[in-house]
């Protein structure tokens, strides 16, 4: 048995006073897209001083819109922004309690601490494999990294969730039930 536990639901009614930083939602009119998004949070990410981030991708961006993006606009509104906020609190907390040497970066070990902290359950080989596929040098994870592997992750799960309709545990797909997961 690999996983346990889902990680923490996205949250449908999150007030949008929270978790946001003093006048930054004032003036929000507009949807975000992926690109508007990733402009806005890599900004965000560059001011602060307790993480050290060079700048989230694109594609963590498009996955972050399709997990928080609860009406299918395609964008995010302001409350689905805010809960996504929310959401990478929770993960650059985790990411910041288990750097304990204070890297900058996590190894394996460290990210086995971080996937359970967040709810992820999973045996040592899919740690592994997600360390392989997220790390850069040294097999050890940056923050950007962790943040676009707890999204990967986090759409995985739901998309499991969606397709397991019967709650059972495990789905059976047709190809392009696998090829529409695969490619998510
Ligand atoms: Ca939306």
């Amino acid at each position: 048995m690999c996983v346990c536990q889902h990680p923490p639901e996205v949250k449908e009614n999150v007030p949008v006073e929270s978790e946001t930083y003093p006048g930054e939602l004032e003036n929000e009119v507009e949807e975000l897209s992926a690109q508007t998004l990733n402009a806005k949070l890599n900004a965000i990410f560059k001011e602060r001083t307790d993480v050290k981030s060079n700048g989230l991708c694109l594609d963590t961006c498009k996955r972050m819109v399709k997990l928080m993006d609860l009406d299918l606009t395609g964008t995010l509104s302001i409350k689905e922004y805010v809960a996504l906020k929310e959401k990478l609190e929770f993960y650059t907390n985790i990411f910041s309690l288990v750097d304990t040497n204070l890297s900058g970066t996590i190894d394996s070990l460290e990210m086995g601490n971080a996937l359970q902290n967040a709810g992820f359950f999973v045996n040592e080989k899919i740690r592994d494999l997600i360390v392989e596929k997220y790390s850069s040098e040294n097999l050890s994870l940056d923050f950007d990294n962790f943040i676009a592997s707890m999204i990967h992750l986090e759409t995985i799960f739901k998309m499991f969730k969606i397709l397991d309709k019967g709650n059972s545990g495990s789905i059976n797909l047709s190809l392009s039930e696998w090829l529409c997961a695969a490619l998510a």
